[in-house]
């Protein structure tokens, strides 16, 4: 009977913690309206809370006094309000992530929280090993290096007016491997360095059929003197004097240290096999967890290059544009701007820096901002609107007229980084920390509530569990796959658009009066038409990788339809259930393009190129248009079976992954769905259980307290 008697004072003391649990929200929210009316709820119960207010006084007060009064004083203290408010975002994290930390430990052993404890430890992990990634861009000699070493307040990566930095160098946090001054050099493996070479042989119309046997085609160039694509004839010239050299290290990785960096990074002829170069480097930026990574100066004729500069632009957590104050705003860097505006729309964040560097260069201040306001135009054209522009100078840094302006980018640089994705993703596992406890309330309550029915409510669990997992199971999402394949259809229609919208532009560039001039008809008509096809060919491939930025976003956003849907469906049986998915793992291949329109047969050619008899009648008598009617055609019909071809391929790899990635999840939900019932049927039947819940909410009030 004791027995009994003693189960029900628990039991009816629980039940008034619930209840209490679920008020004290409310009550906050009172108290923090108003100090007095704070001590007059707790000295005088009204008889909206009596039950609240009797147990809250006897055990809860305190803490929540205590936290109350911590969150009025932060509120009225404003006199240093933003210095304050980085640091309670700094309070803010490490009280989230203790919190989440606390809450997964805690509710690991409680049946049905196991999936949930394994998420917030995951993502809690995520946000406390975060390392961020900022790239440098721009075109050869722009200064992106001396702008690195500016940053870093330190002269780690070689400079030069020569073209320099021809491998992708990443300063990176030390590790317990990788003490500071490590350096770790990623060698280029033979199947790299004979795409390039296959590339560059390619603009001299020549072929070899591997990198041993291009070796004898490559020296007969160099040889020749010829004065066309100097850059390439560079290019073979450094690769011949390292491949020897270096034949043993190709696709190898080697550990060395700082002080031998710049004959990795500056010496060509190493520097020409190299993929990447990590540099271990204790600083402020490093401190933070930030990566600083310097690229190669542009170049459109590497398609690597290009493949890996699009990853980079599309992977990095802020892109800082570099361009030299002398020449702001050349070619090579509209290519990059014509390639940032395509991506811009489908890059979740603004992420773009510009820096216009070696303002020391310049007369005066209002020089200064005449060029300032020339590169802010020519964003504007692009597309891009109210950028971030700074102006600096990487060489005098140090001085006093230009300190303060490097300081202000970083200050800038740094509070975009720091507060706007970390306050995104504290937002989001606040809110995680939050679901969860009450998750634990309401299943504690429910337990409660249907304690009297017990073996009916067991039977009814174990049917609901068993109807969740039919509808998990049987969940059909062939519509959205047919959304996505629609999608890729139509972005791929307007990749032609695009490209032929720009066609006329291709070809006027290319059959200029500086090619064309009649002396020597077939040569010059072959060069007009090789710069073409090049054109042709690369923009073309631009455009399917911006295009693939934009059909993962859609992918995303379907993948979080089917979920959602599904879940809706879910809570028609059972409104309390939670099933919580992780973003969709990416596939691990990069989808790479290589439109083949470079190698397309000339005698397709010859009716379009016939128009050409003379300069004067080409370009006055209007013969250049019938030349660019007639190629229209032909390079629409071939770009239509290409991207035929595109659609497909991109329709098979979306689509298998989207199957893999179904997979996955329907595995995840049932697991999830089991855990849920199991830990809802231990409520049911074991009394601990409860117990160990309310134990846990208890704690977690006062943990909160411990925390703040
Ligand atoms: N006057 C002046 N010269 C600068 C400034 N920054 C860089 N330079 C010079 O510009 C040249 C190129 O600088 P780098 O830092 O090597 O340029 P980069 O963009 O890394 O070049 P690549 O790696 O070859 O693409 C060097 O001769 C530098 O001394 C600057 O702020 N003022
Ligand atoms: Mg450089």
């Amino acid at each position: 009977m004791d027995k009994i008697k003693g189960l029900e004072r628990k039991n009816s003391e629980l039940e008034q913690f619930i209840a209490a649990m679920y008020h004290k929200q409310t009550i906050l929210d009172e108290w923090e309206k108003s100090e007095q009316k704070e001590y007059e709820l707790l000295h005088e119960p009204t008889e909206e809370y009596p039950l609240f207010l009797d147990l809250l006084i006897e055990k809860e007060a305190k803490p929540i006094k205590g936290m109350l009064i911590k969150a009025v004083e932060t509120q009225e203290a404003t006199p240093q309000r933003e210095k304050m408010q980085k640091n309670e975002q700094q309070l803010d994290k490490n009280k989230i992530l203790t919190n989440m930390q606390f809450l997964s430990e805690q509710i690991q052993d409680i049946k049905g929280f196991k999936q949930i404890a394994a998420n917030l430890k995951k993502k809690g992990d995520s946000i406390l090993n975060k390392q961020y990634t900022i790239c440098l861009f721009g075109a050869f000699s722009a200064g992106k290096s001396s702008f690195a070493n500016a940053l870093l307040d330190y002269p780690l990566l070689p400079v030069s007016p020569n073209p320099t930095t021809a491998a992708i160098n990443r300063i990176v946090p030390i590790d317990d491997q990788h003490p500071h001054g490590t350096i770790v050099v990623l060698w280029k493996n033979e199947q790299q360095i004979w795409r390039e070479i296959k590339e560059h042989l390619q603009l001299f119309k020549k072929e070899a059929a591997n990198l041993t046997e291009s070796i004898p085609v490559i020296k007969e160039l160099i040889q020749k003197q010829t004065t066309d694509f100097k850059a390439s004839i560079r290019y073979f010239q450094f690769f011949l004097q390292g491949y020897e050299k270096n034949k043993e290290l190709l696709g190898r990785e080697i550990q060395t240290d700082y002080t031998k960096l710049e004959q990795y990074v500056a010496l060509e002829e190493n520097s020409c096999l190299i993929a990447s170069i990590d540099v271990y480097f204790e600083c402020e930026f490093t401190k933070k967890g930030m990566i600083l990574i310097d690229t190669p100066g542009g170049d459109s004729i590497n398609t690597r290059h290009t493949e890996v500069s699009f990853e980079y632009m599309k992977e990095a957590d802020s892109i800082v544009y570099v361009s030299y104050y002398n020449h702001s705003f050349s070619k090579a860097d509209k290519s990059f701007l014509l390639q940032l505006g395509r991506m811009k729309d489908a890059m979740e964040t603004d992420k773009m820096f510009f820096v216009i560097n070696a303002i020391d260069l310049a007369q005066d201040e209002q020089e200064i901002q005449a060029v300032a306001n020339y590169v802010a135009d020519q964003l504007q054209e692009h597309g891009i609107f109210q950028p971030r522009i700074s102006l600096v100078s990487s060489l005098y840094y140090q001085k006093k007229e230009f300190s303060d302006r490097l300081l202000q980018f970083k200050e800038q640089l740094f509070a975009f980084i720091e507060e706007d994705w970390m306050a995104m993703m504290l937002r989001s596992a606040k809110t995680d920390c939050e679901k969860t406890v009450e998750l634990l309330q309401r299943l504690v309550q429910s337990a409660l509530d249907k304690k009297a029915e017990k073996h009916q409510e067991e039977q009814r669990l174990k049917e609901e569990h068993h109807k969740i997992a039919e509808m998990i199971k049987g969940f059909d999402t062939d519509y959205l796959q047919q959304k996505i394949q629609m999608e890729i259809e139509e972005q791929l229609f307007y990749v032609k658009q695009r490209i032929f919208f720009r066609f006329t532009d291709f070809l006027v560039d290319a059959f200029h009066p500086s090619v064309l001039k009649g002396e020597n008809k077939t040569n010059e008509l072959q060069r007009a038409l090789d710069q073409f096809l090049r054109t042709f060919s690369y923009e073309m491939e631009q455009e399917l990788r911006a295009t693939t930025l934009r059909i993962e976003n859609f992918y995303e956003k379907k993948q979080q339809e089917a979920c959602e849907i599904l879940l809706n469906k879910l809570k028609q049986k059972n409104e309390e259930i939670v099933l919580q998915f992780a973003k969709a793992s990416k596939s691990e291949e990069n989808i790479t393009f290589y439109a083949p329109f470079r190698e397309m047969d000339y005698s397709l050619f010859k009716k379009a190129l016939a128009y050409f008899k003379n300069p004067k009648a080409f370009f006055e008598k209007n013969e250049r248009k019938k030349l660019a009617d007639e190629m229209q055609k032909i390079m629409d019909e071939y770009s239509q079976t290409y991207l035929k071809k595109e659609t497909a391929v991109l329709e098979s790899v979306y689509l298998e992954q989207w199957n893999k990635e179904e997979m996955e999840k329907q595995k995840e939900f049932l697991l999830q769905a089991a855990d849920y019932y199991e830990g809802k049927l231990a409520l049911l039947t074991e009394e601990e259980q409860v117990e160990k819940i309310v134990c846990l909410l208890k704690e977690i009030e006062e943990g909160k307290q411990l925390v703040q």
